[in-house]
């Protein structure tokens, strides 16, 4: 019988969400080990060997340890669900969009997001923040608005992990990027109601 994979993580709501939502969908066998930063519990040997950062999320899944959540979905994906949650090799076009839309979620939407969720010590440098976030989010909605108007999922052949991805970082932008956009706001409404989702506590 094959063990379960090991989900390290501090909590539902970390960048675990995404790859705890994934497994939900794919139905594999996982385990949450959930790590408390104040006891240093991220810092441990045993745990420094799985993620020489001490960050998280890191899975376990029989030999293979892998961190930084976009490469953890991606291999998740091809593992478990290749041709079923994310399109294949052989249908080019799709696979192309789907390696876009997982790489753009973390490495151009999430590093805008980020800024919502960075210590900031004065109400000015809040308000620089916000209207740094909401000013990004006019031209990030230039990407999504279009093909969010004219289908239900990012790809064109339904629902993918690259929904997961950016359907787990959007809501740090609720107000500027989610809300403000009906046809993300639509998006983001389908996103929210699926079983897998609502199991992994992502929204909460
Ligand atoms: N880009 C990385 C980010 C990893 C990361 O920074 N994770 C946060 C939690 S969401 C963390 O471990 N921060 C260090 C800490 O809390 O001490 C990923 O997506 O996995």
């Amino acid at each position: 019988m094959l063990s379960p994979i090991k989900l390290y993580a501090q909590a539902f709501q970390d960048r675990s969400d995404r790859v705890r939502w994934l497994m939900e969908e794919l139905k594999v066998p996982y385990e949450n080990v959930f790590l408390k930063k104040a006891k240093g519990e991220m810092h441990t040997p045993e745990y420094l060997k799985l993620n020489p950062m001490g960050r998280t999320p890191t899975i376990v899944d029989g030999d293979i340890v892998l961190w930084e959540s976009v490469a953890i979905c991606l291999y998740l994906a091809d593992t478990y669900g290749y041709g079923k949650i994310c399109p294949t090799m052989e249908q080019k076009r799709e696979r192309i969009e789907y390696i876009k839309w997982m790489t753009w979620s973390v490495g151009t939407l999430e590093c805008v997001i980020a800024r919502m969720f960075t210590h900031v010590s004065s109400p000015e440098e809040t308000a620089v923040t916000h209207a740094f976030v909401k000013e990004q989010s006019e031209i990030l909605k230039l990407a999504l608005n279009p093909v969010l108007e004219k289908q239900d999922y990012i790809l064109a052949s339904g629902f993918s992990a690259a929904d997961i991805m950016l359907g787990a970082v959007l809501p740090g932008a609720e107000e500027y990027l989610v809300q403000a956009n009906p046809p993300i706001a639509a998006y983001m409404q389908r996103l929210r109601s699926r079983d897998a989702a609502i199991r992994a506590k992502v929204f909460e």
